[in-house]
């Protein structure tokens, strides 16, 4: 059997391992490496996937699990296939601004806004700009264990509520007919603030920027503690932050990481990423907004 090599990308998270071509058939024993060097690593980055088509990334996504139908947010998906979204600033073929062109610009876990948040998302890089394009990642397990024991134990058994809306900022430039769809088809949910991982058996903080307050608190009592928690989580130490190639297949783990995609670039110029999301466990319970 052939040992797969990985270098660390940060003290943080994220794994980087070369010599894999997902063109062609890969063996079950070097597909199981790479599940385990995403379980410890929480990313991994497979470079020099250019070639790779969209079945073959649909094809490599359901070794993970099955597939998210994109049902949230239907206008991000590419055309054909119902599990593969565009995120992009490119014009659709009818000439208008792409819908996707400013997901994720807040800190958030794919789908937390949902009863089934993302286990896996894998995002593909088609096109990046000269400088920029970055997205920002943050480990949640090192977040949870720099907590003091008694907040902690204050955290455990609580829930956040989430709003879809709050993934969306006002200087955002997003399509208000897709921020309407969005708002439509996901009603507020609570989700537990600290999370077991069901691989790992360790405990990670789950919260984001889509969390508007804790579940039997008022906002203006959760205002402070979610802020703490939010720049607590994406404290410079528990970053990585992904300067993308044109090829790079990226993997990470949504119950133990945040994410942001920061929008750090020249917008004449394109960016084009398909990603695929695996379902996660349900999780959390629906709320009164
Ligand atoms: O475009 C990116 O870098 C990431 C966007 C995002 O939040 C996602 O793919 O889930
Ligand atoms: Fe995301």
């Amino acid at each position: 059997m052939e040992k797969i090599r990985t270098r660390k990308l940060s003290h943080a998270l994220g794994a980087e391992i070369l010599g894999i071509d997902l063109t062609q058939p890969l063996p079950a024993d070097t597909f199981a490496q790479i599940y385990q060097a995403w379980i410890d690593n929480l990313i991994v980055v497979l470079p020099g996937q250019q070639a790779l088509t969209p079945q073959q990334h649909l094809e490599f996504s359901r070794r993970f699990g099955e597939l998210d139908r994109n049902e949230s947010s239907p206008s991000y998906r590419m055309k054909g296939h119902t599990e593969l979204i565009e995120l992009t600033n490119k014009p659709t073929e009818e000439g208008n601004p792409s819908p996707s062109r400013d997901v994720g610009r807040r800190w958030h876990s794919d789908l937390d806004f949902t009863l089934k948040p993302t286990k896996a998302s894998i995002l593909w890089g088609g096109q990046l700009p000269d400088v920029g394009g970055d997205t920002m990642f943050a480990n949640m397990y090192m977040a949870y264990e720099a907590l003091s024991p008694g907040l902690k134990r204050t955290l455990e058994g609580m829930h956040a509520v989430y709003d879809v809306m709050a993934s969306v900022r006002p200087q955002d430039n997003r399509d208000p007919k897709v921020v309407a769809e969005l708002r439509e088809l996901n009603l507020p949910v609570a989700q537990p603030v600290v999370r077991v991982h069901p691989e790992s058996g360790r405990k990670a903080l789950f919260l984001s920027e889509r969390a508007v307050r804790f579940e039997d608190w008022t906002h203006a009592e959760s205002q402070p503690l979610l802020r703490y928690l939010c720049e607590h989580a994406t404290s410079p130490e528990f970053v990585y932050r992904k300067q993308w190639q044109a090829g790079d297949l990226l993997i990470w783990d949504n119950r133990c990481t945040i994410h942001q995609a920061l929008g750090d670039y020249d917008k004449r110029q394109v960016r084009y990423m398909r990603r695929t999301a695996v379902q996660g466990e349900p999780s959390g319970h629906s709320v009164q907004a």
